[in-house]
């Protein structure tokens, strides 16, 4: 008996350089999201929409310091999606958010962690499908956008807005595999290799086969248990095939490559948690990117 999936939209771009992306989760439902994640059910019951959660629209400085209003309103809206997590995982359902800039895997992941840890469950892995490895603190970062920072938190180094999201909800970084990433700043470079994280570039991806590189991140990040959660960063796909997000590196997966690793994590059933992030539609009018969008939550979600 599959577990019943639970939509949660992450209306929230201020995390990023490019406001759009809070208009993700629209794009996503329009490209015909539930249709998909129902298909082939005669039963109904198999996918909830619980909505969407919508930050406030504040005023962002440009800059490594992206200012009081900002930092106030992620720490909110933070708290507010990751107790929604919770809730959906307290339920027994798999949690399926849609975004939104990258900011809101801090929540999701806290979630995650606190979840295990009230119910003594181990606690899972995490695999992060990305071009970027998201580990800078505010000392690191060289832009200031929070949707580069959140997985420092989620690991143990104080960011100031996250740490208090991720409270009681850790995760082990040598539990946590990178796959796709290329564009990694300097001083998360750094903290990364510290960490002792796996990283799948998509050059060794395409060296040794998608199937094995994501087998072997399956393992690392599952531990005993085989549980982890996954974060599926449209940019990690090459920009030619998903123009639609903030932040463009060329050299990434190609759809078929994506295609074999997300199908292979959701037949796997391994996956706790699943989020489908950086949808910037204003950046794609043909909206493919958002139908890859998905494509990528229904093959994670194993439909
Ligand atoms: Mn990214």
């Amino acid at each position: 008996m599959p577990r019943p999936i639970e939509l949660l939209g992450a209306r929230i771009g201020l995390g990023g350089r490019c406001l759009d992306t809070r208009d993700g989760p629209i794009a996503i439902r329009s490209a015909g999201l539930h249709t998909r994640l129902s298909a082939g059910r005669t039963d109904g019951d198999r996918v909830r929409d619980l909505g969407d959660i919508v930050a406030r629209d504040v005023f962002r400085v440009l800059g490594r310091d992206p200012g009081m209003a900002v930092l106030q309103e992620a720490r909110r809206y933070s708290i507010e999606l990751r107790d929604a997590v919770e809730a959906v995982l307290a339920r027994g359902a798999l949690p399926c958010v849609i975004g939104g800039d990258h900011s809101l895997g801090a929540a999701t992941q806290a979630a995650v962690g606190r979840h295990a840890r009230r119910t003594g469950a181990d606690v899972p892995g995490i695999i992060w499908i990305d071009a970027h490895t998201d580990a800078n603190t505010m000392e690191t970062t060289p832009s200031g956008n929070l949707h580069g920072m959140m997985l420092a938190a989620v690991h143990g180094l104080h960011v100031p807005v996250f740490s208090d999201v991720v409270e009681g909800g850790l995760r082990d970084p040598r539990r946590t595999v990178y796959v796709g990433a290329r564009d990694i700043d300097d001083g998360e470079r750094e903290i990364v290799e510290r960490w002792g994280c796996r990283i799948f570039t998509p050059e060794e991806i395409a060296r040794i086969g998608p199937e094995r590189a994501i087998d072997e991140a399956m393992a690392i990040a599952g531990g005993a248990s085989g549980r982890c959660s996954v974060s599926f960063d449209l940019d990690s796909l090459d920009p030619s095939i998903a123009p639609g997000v903030d932040c463009h590196v060329p050299g990434g997966l190609d759809w078929r490559t994506a295609e074999v690793i997300l199908a292979r994590i959701g037949a796997s059933n391994a996956a706790v948690a699943v989020e489908v992030v950086e949808v910037n539609p204003s950046a794609d009018p043909s909206g493919k990117t958002a139908r890859l969008a998905v494509e990528a939550a229904a093959l994670l979600c194993g439909v």
